[in-house]
């Protein structure tokens, strides 16, 4: 029997696939063994507690640069900080190319922001914004060799939106060389055209926001993103769906036998337009795309969290400061709701959230809460079984959970570097209490103790899930 470094004992251990009682041992920050009476150089009591894979956020926003003037908030420090006092261990943010410029030079630039600073691992999407002969032909398949297996592709905001013709020629990329394509689902010129008559009846205030990017607006999206997806015969992953219409889509297509994945996030369960509406300025906190809908939308959401439909439950957390004149106060309170940044912050809280009313609440069981959180964004990104999983020869990235902590929601308690959480005052049941990245203990007690820097970059390998259906003639 090998040495083993640390046990976990005592716990009873969740996985996508099961939730049996066994005690963890770890050596070299590796699961090595599960078992019955596992001894260790030191251990964990774990009795009462759920112990399972560190969440995987594989929608955020890091040190990203916005090109319009702000700045976000979280650097690779602080939000892989909060991301790990929330329970999260692995984050898959963004490396923006920008237009013009080449994807390698985004991917170097991001690096030297994470190194040094993160602390807990990472991979990297690419977002693809320009799509040249260079680009297709030569980039992407070497970024893709190089373990950047999956980009996101805009179908609105100016300076990241591609056309149907230039996403077709994505597509093809991905279904020839295995990559995993995430699609924000929105018609852009639909809202230039509702942004302009809002305009006209001087209907600029933060809430309109809402009224400019209505349902309608992201269900056309969606359901053209799947139609490019079947021409071209590649899966699809469709992030932050915000409400029925989408979903109908998306389930429709699921319904074929197309391979489309879906996302949401905590933002479209449990915020509305209506905080949009909040008193002065304050509605600009809760401004993100999609916009959070209704109450009814919220009961949708949870029923495709429930019955399958979504694949993926990441935060989106998109982190600016309320105060601040590089956040969403940039351009003073009178400003109209399009020159407000984009996004709320969400790292930290997105598994206590769903942990709480889903698990709790008894909407999901615990695998399925493991499989949204940790499990399918490894497998879809191509991460699994080293992440997402409690097995032997698995990174030991592993929460442990007091189910029966009591927690209001407070900014004072979260370690983001944002001015604000939108989901302040609310109270949950659950708390990851220690959380272990690669066997080292980096929470204990709902406290950070690890180090900057001590997070590793993740090459991705091409997903299983990316693989076409072989439906249709090639066209590429
Ligand atoms: N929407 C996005 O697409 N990205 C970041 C934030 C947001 O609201
Ligand atoms: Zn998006
Ligand atoms: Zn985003």
């Amino acid at each position: 029997m090998q040495k083993l470094d640390l046990v976990i004992k005592n716990g009873t251990v969740a996985t996508s696939a099961d939730i049996i009682s066994c005690d963890i041992g770890i050596t070299g920050g590796r699961v090595i063994a599960l078992g019955e009476n596992l001894e260790g150089e030191s251990e964990i009591d774990a009795s009462g507690k759920i112990v399972m894979p560190g969440g995987i956020d594989s929608h955020l926003h890091l040190d990203q640069p916005t090109g319009d003037g702000s700045v976000m908030a979280d650097d690779f420090y602080t939000g892989t900080v909060s991301a790990a006092c929330g329970g999260t261990t692995t984050v898959i943010p963004f490396a923006c190319q920008q237009k013009g410029d080449t994807i390698r030079a985004a991917v170097t630039d991001y690096h030297a922001r994470a190194e040094g600073k993160a602390v807990i691992d990472y991979a990297f999407h690419l977002i693809v914004t320009d799509t040249t002969e260079q680009v297709l032909g030569h980039e992407l398949p070497a970024l893709i060799k190089d373990g950047y297996t999956s980009f996101k592709i805009y179908m609105t905001y100016d300076a990241l939106k591609l056309n149907d013709h230039q996403i077709l020629d994505i597509l093809s990329v991905a279904r020839r060389d295995g990559a995993m394509a995430m699609i924000h689902a929105e018609n852009s010129d639909c809202i230039a055209w509702l942004t302009e008559k809002l305009e006209q009846a001087g209907d600029t205030a933060p809430h309109f926001h809402a009224a400019s990017r209505p349902p309608v607006v992201e269900r056309e999206a969606t359901h053209r993103a799947i139609s490019l997806a079947e021409l071209v015969d590649v899966p699809v992953l469709i992030v932050h769906v915000s409400g029925p219409e989408a979903i109908e889509q998306i389930r429709w297509a699921q319904n074929k036998g197309f391979s489309v994945y879906a996302e949401t996030c905590p933002q479209y369960l449990f915020l509305t337009a209506e905080d949009m509406e909040r008193d002065g300025f304050e509605g600009a906190k809760c401004i993100c795309s999609p916009p959070p809908r209704d109450k009814s939308s919220q009961e949708d959401v949870w029923r495709g969290l429930e019955n399958g439909t979504f694949q993926v439950f990441s935060s989106d957390h998109a982190p600016f400061r309320y105060e601040d004149d590089k956040g969403k106060k940039m351009l003073g309170e009178d400003t109209h709701f399009k020159y407000i940044p984009n996004g709320v912050p969400g790292v930290e809280t997105r598994l206590p959230l769903l942990f709480s009313e889903g698990v709790g609440k008894g909407r999901i069981d615990l695998c399925r809460f493991v499989e949204l959180t940790s499990a399918n964004p490894a497998r879809i990104y191509g991460l699994y079984p080293r992440k997402g999983t409690i097995a032997v020869g698995s990174d030991a990235d592993i929460a442990i959970w007091d189910p029966d902590k009591e927690v209001e929601i407070t900014n004072e308690i979260l370690h983001h570097n944002v001015d604000y959480t939108p989901y302040e005052g609310i109270r949950v049941r659950g708390w990851p209490e220690t959380v272990l990245s690669r066997g080292e203990v980096i929470v204990k007690g709902g406290e950070f103790h690890g180090k900057a820097g001590r997070g590793n970059f993740l090459k991705c390998e091409s997903p299983l899930p990316a693989k076409p259906k072989y439906r249709v003639a090639r066209r590429t």
